[in-house]
């Protein structure tokens, strides 16, 4: 199954960030981008690809040792960015390196549990509402760079699915589901 680690803001900070989406999607030029879709919205701490179903349960006892070593944090959504075309993203504010070693761990249990990671990059905490950004990102940068979100408190790492549509029918998203969630230890993150 196709997996990635990620951190889910609550429904009120999707909300905010709904709201400057909604006026993203009604500049000129919006319908040259693949928005995504809202109740999906997520913090990606780590990309694990198809992952074997043999090694889940090994992975599910590395990212709850993960979340258990890492202290809760709080955050906020912030601004914006892009990767080149390919993605139009909501920054993050607040406790970065926290946000940083959560991925850092998230990333090194399933190396451990034996999944495939490709090469490691140094983490970038964002969230992506567009992709396939076919026209100036500038208008959408301009928007997205006055926003501030209001803070919340990080109290858990989710293993999420990604289920890739099969209809082939053109533009249609992948569906998130949620398959593990496991609290963080909030004990000051010790030395792992
Ligand atoms: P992105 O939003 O920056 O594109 C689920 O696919 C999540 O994992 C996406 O939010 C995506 O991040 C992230 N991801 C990271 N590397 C990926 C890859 N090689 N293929 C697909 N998704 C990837």
């Amino acid at each position: 199954m196709r997996l990635f680690a990620a951190v889910l803001p609550p429904p009120e900070r999707l909300d905010e960030l709904g709201r400057v989406v909604d006026r993203l999607r009604e500049l000129p030029g919006a319908g040259g981008v693949r928005w995504t879709s809202s109740g999906g919205w997520h913090l990606t701490l780590a990309f694990m690809g198809e992952v074997d179903e043999a090694l889940v349960p090994e992975l599910r006892v590395r990212l709850g040792r993960a979340a258990s070593r890492t202290p809760g944090f709080s955050l906020r959504l912030r601004g914006g960015g892009h990767f080149g075309r390919r993605a139009l993203w909501a920054g993050v504010a607040g406790d970065l390196d926290v946000l940083r070693l959560l991925a850092e761990r998230s990333d090194a249990a399933a190396r451990r549990a034996g999944v495939g990671m490709g090469e490691h990059r140094r983490y970038r905490g964002h969230l992506t509402v567009g992709r396939g950004v076919g026209v100036d990102v500038g208008p959408f940068l301009e928007v997205l760079g006055g926003f501030e979100g209001g803070r919340w408190e990080v109290g858990e790492l989710v293993l999420v699915r990604s289920l890739l549509p099969v209809s082939g029918v053109r533009g249609e998203r992948p569906r998130y589901e949620a398959v593990g969630r496991w609290p963080l230890g909030g004990s000051g993150g010790g030395a792992g």
